[in-house]
């Protein structure tokens, strides 16, 4: 097995750099009608039959709501440096911009005092998806600019709010995701199925990205605080021979955000490769100074390499939704290398996608720090008995968070910038359309009883915390 090729138990991440966990609102919040919460587009997307998995909703999740400080202790007990989670919008704005809701406002403010009296660092993320619905009905969500200048005040109500306080800050969670699978395939709420919708919705998330990183720098006060966005930039791998696919994906995929956001610029071959689906005449004169704000960090998520080739069988003239997400549905066909161990869910395990990511990202913005802000895996685990007492020994996972651990571990010896290492998920929780089939936690959630049980890997990353130092896999806990 692949973790057997690799050496850990001595490799060690020097400070500055925070370990941590990650989650998101919707995923593990519930509590969906209350404490003055308004609706989201994932209530309404997972309310409506056949968008979820077994018509599975975020309404009671992993109940944090209710177990707050559990949870709490719970992060405290595997000695994190930071933990990341994001505000969900409605709850703090019920219709997105109007009324603020004090109530939804101070369970924020007990988790990141809850945090910082634990001494772990709070890591926030604004848009982690769950959009209030008010905006969708009345701007269309991401399509409409006037969302963008939404979230500008809701980043300053935040600001406002958490600024004294929170550690790091990002704006979007992957608006790949936001923008391709909610208004392009349809995949995730809204459910919207246009590709000149969702190149809308890029470009608003990217406007709003820049209002929002203003709109922090204006209101928080925390001296060492830093702000940053996370994306899924995906690590591309094309066939022999299949290079222009890569080209397209990268364009589409990466650079429509990286390029507003980094640089200024959408690539000249975005508006190529996308010419017969909109003129992108929604970019507006000074949009692009807006994007291009300073950050401080770049947050990427990590899950697997991206293999494509060309598919030359596509009529460019007869263009349909075909496959999952917009743009690899277009002239590009996504493959599986035979080779690769595979996660539960049948992702390709490749940790080396992850030192190559980090590297390249470093070559091209050679002063911007990165943290991985995601990395994990799902897999089937099972409850066993060890001393009559239940335990999961999720070898596999703790094996994935081994190798990428160390992926990233090497990355820094070559020369990459990288201050910090998040494992998706501290808690099993909702995996979106997947509902609750997946379990990508360290820490088993009993759906029934709401019962946490923390699994080998949440001892394998509690030790990683308190060592620094990348634990060898053991059988048990
Ligand atoms: C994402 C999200 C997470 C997912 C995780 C596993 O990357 O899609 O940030 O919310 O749950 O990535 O798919």
């Amino acid at each position: 097995m692949y973790h057997d090729q690799i050496t850990s138990g001595s490799l060690t991440f020097r400070e500055p750099f925070l370990l941590g966990a990650a989650t998101a609102a919707y995923q593990i919040e519930g509590a969906a009608h209350e404490g003055g919460r308004g609706a989201s587009i994932w209530d309404t997307f997972s309310h409506t039959p056949g968008k979820t998995a077994d018509g599975a909703t975020g309404d009671v999740a992993a109940d944090h709501y209710h177990h707050l400080e559990a949870d709490l202790d719970l992060i405290a007990s595997l000695n994190l440096d930071a933990y990341r989670f994001s505000i969900s919008w409605p709850r703090v704005m019920p219709l997105g911009d109007g009324d603020i809701n004090q109530e939804g406002l101070d369970f924020y403010s007990r988790l990141v005092d809850g945090l910082l009296a634990r001494g772990v660092e709070p890591v926030v993320t604004l848009n982690h998806w769950d959009l209030p619905q008010s905006l969708e009905d009345r701007h269309g969500g991401w399509r409409g600019r006037q969302t963008s200048y939404a979230f500008e005040r809701y980043a300053e109500v935040m600001g406002a709010a958490l600024g004294d306080r929170v550690a790091i800050w990002a704006t979007h969670n992957e608006p790949w995701n936001n923008s391709y699978s909610g208004y392009g395939s349809g995949a995730f709420a809204p459910g919207v199925r246009s590709h000149e919708a969702a190149l809308r919705a890029v470009h608003h998330l990217n406007l709003a990205h820049g209002l929002g990183v203003a709109a922090l720098r204006r209101t928080i006060t925390r001296p060492d605080a830093r702000v940053s966005v996370v994306l899924n930039i995906f690590r591309i791998e094309a066939e022999p021979g299949h290079e222009e696919a890569a080209r397209r994906v990268d364009a589409i995929a990466n650079r429509a955000f990286t390029g507003p956001m980094l640089r200024g610029a959408y690539p000249a071959e975005l508006f190529d490769y996308t010419r017969h689906v909109t003129d992108w005449s929604f970019v507006q004169p000074g949009d692009l100074e807006t994007c291009h704000q300073p950050l401080d960090l770049l947050g990427v998520n990590y899950y697997e390499v991206m293999h494509v080739r060309g598919a030359a069988d596509l009529d460019p003239e007869n263009l349909s939704l075909g496959g999952t997400d917009f743009p690899s549905s277009e002239y590009v066909e996504t493959v599986q290398p035979e080779s690769l161990e595979r996660t539960g869910m049948g992702w390709g395990i490749e940790p080396q996608g992850l030192t190559n990511l980090l590297l390249a990202l470093t070559e091209e913005y050679p002063e911007l720090p990165i943290m991985v802000m995601e990395n994990g895996a799902a897999f089937h685990d099972q409850v066993t008995q060890i001393d009559g007492r239940p335990a999961v020994l999720d070898h596999h996972r703790t094996s994935y968070l081994i190798g990428h651990a160390t992926a990233t571990h090497r990355a820094i010896e070559q020369g990459a910038n990288v201050q910090g290492y998040f494992v998706w998920s501290l808690l099993d929780n909702f995996e979106w359309a997947l509902g609750y089939g997946p379990r990508f936690g360290v820490v088993r959630v009993d759906y029934e009883t709401q019962e946490r049980l923390p699994k080998l890997s949440a001892h394998w990353l509690a030790e990683l915390c308190a060592t620094r130092t990348i634990p060898h896999l053991r059988e048990h806990p």
